[in-house]
C-alpha cells in the first residue's frame, strides 16, 4: 500500500472546511488542564468553529445550557469528577441527546478507553493529536450530528416541513408579509379521494403518490416558498411576495401536471390522482390562523365543486 500522502489529506481537509454551511460548530471544551484546553481552542477556533473552555467540570450542564454545544469534548481525569461520570449524567438529560461527546485524554489504555465509551459517550481520541485530525475528528462527528438533527426535523415520507413547522413558518411569513406590505398567499392542498386509491392500490402505492406530490411541489415552488405535510394527504405552502391569482396560477399547473402522472397499480395496472387545493391571501391584519381557516374554506369549495381544481 502507499504511504498516507498527508499534503493531500489537508487540502482535504480545507476543502471540507471550506464547504462548511450555515452556523459554525459550536464545541465545549472541558477540561481541567487550561493551557491544553487553549491550544484546542484555537486550533478549533483557526477551522471557523465557535469553541467555549470550561475547567471546572461540575458546570457543565450550566455551560450547555447558555452555549448549547453541538460537541463536546471531554477530558477523562480530572479532579473533581471523571469525565466517564459527567458524560453518563449528560446522557441522562433527553435535551442533550444531539450533542456528540468525544473524550479527549492521554489515556493509552485501551480497556480504560472502553471502558470510557461503554459508560458513555461517542468516540474516544487520545493526546496528543495532531492539528488537523482533532478538526477533522470533530469536524466530521458536528456534520453527522447536524445532517441527522436536519433530517429528524422533517416529515420522514416526505422531507417537508412538519405540521407544526409549516404553522410556524406560515406565521413568520405573515408578520414579514405585514411589515413589508407585500402580499403572500397561503395554499391548502388535499388530495381527492385518497381513501379509494390506498383501498384499491395499498397503502404504499398511496405512499408513492403523496412523495410523489410532494417532489412536483418542491419542483415548481420558489426556494423562498415553504412547504410541508400538514396532515396525512394534505399539504399547506407558503408563498411570499405572490397574490392570491399569481397562486392559483401557479397551482393550476402543477394540478394539470400532477394529474398526467401515472401510478403502478401492480399488475400493470396504472391509475391517475388529482388534487384539491383553497388559496387565501394575507391583507395586513388577518391573523395566520384565520387565513388557514379561510385556505381550508376555499379548499372545502373546491371539493364541493368536484374536486381537481384551485379555488380562491
Ligand atoms: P376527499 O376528496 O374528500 O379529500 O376524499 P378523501 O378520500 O381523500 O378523504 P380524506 O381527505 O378525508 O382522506 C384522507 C385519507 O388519506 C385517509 C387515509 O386513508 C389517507 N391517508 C392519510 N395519510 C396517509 C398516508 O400517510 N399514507 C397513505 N397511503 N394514505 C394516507
Ligand atoms: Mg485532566
Ligand atoms: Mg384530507
Ligand atoms: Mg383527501
Amino acid at each position: 500500500t502507499r504511504p498516507l500522502d498527508i499534503t493531500q489529506l489537508e487540502n482535504s481537509l480545507e476543502r471540507c472546511l471550506d464547504r462548511q454551511q450555515g452556523e459554525p460548530f459550536r464545541v465545549l471544551i472541558v477540561d481541567d488542564d487550561a493551557e491544553l484546553a487553549a491550544r484546542y481552542s484555537l486550533v478549533l477556533r483557526n477551522a471557523q468553529m465557535q469553541v467555549q473552555i470550561l475547567t471546572e467540570p461540575t458546570r457543565v450542564l450550566e455551560t450547555m445550557h447558555s452555549f448549547n454545544p453541538e460537541v463536546l469534548l471531554l477530558d477523562v481525569n480530572m479532579p473533581e469528577c471523571s469525565g466517564p461520570e459527567l458524560a453518563q449524567m449528560i446522557r441522562l438529560h433527553d435535551e442533550w441527546l444531539r450533542v456528540t461527546i468525544i473524550y479527549l485524554s492521554a489515556e493509552t489504555d485501551t480497556h480504560r478507553q472502553m471502558a470510557a465509551l461503554l459508560k458513555a459517550g461517542d468516540d474516544f481520541i487520545t493526546k496528543p493529536i495532531s492539528d488537523n485530525a482533532l478538526v477533522a475528528a470533530v469536524y466530521s462527528h458536528a456534520q453527522r450530528a447536524r445532517s441527522l438533527s436536519t433530517a429528524l426535523a422533517r416529515d420522514s415520507l416526505t422531507g417537508l416541513l412538519k405540521h407544526a413547522d409549516i404553522k410556524e413558518q406560515l406565521a413568520l411569513e405573515v408578520q414579514r408579509a405585514t411589515r413589508s406590505g407585500k402580499p403572500a398567499s397561503v395554499v391548502m392542498l388535499d388530495l381527492d379521494h385518497f381513501k379509494r386509491v390506498n383501498d384499491t392500490y395499498g397503502h404504499a402505492a398511496g405512499d408513492n403518490v403523496i412523495r410523489a406530490l410532494a417532489n412536483l411541489l418542491r419542483q415548481r415552488l420558489r426556494r423562498i416558498d415553504s412547504l410541508g405535510r400538514y396532515g396525512g394527504e394534505e399539504f399547506v405552502a407558503v408563498l411570499p411576495e405572490c397574490t392570491a391569482l399569481q397562486a392559483q396560477r401557479i397551482f393550476d399547473e402543477i394540478r394539470v401536471r400532477f394529474a398526467a402522472l401515472n401510478f403502478n397499480g401492480g399488475d400493470g395496472e396504472e391509475f391517475y390522482v388529482t388534487f384539491s387545493a383553497g388559496i387565501c391571501q394575507t391583507d395586513g391584519h388577518t391573523a395566520s390562523g384565520v387565513l388557514l381557516e379561510l385556505a381550508d374554506q376555499a379548499l372545502y369549495a373546491a371539493k364541493h365543486k368536484g374536486r381537481n381544481q384551485v379555488q380562491i
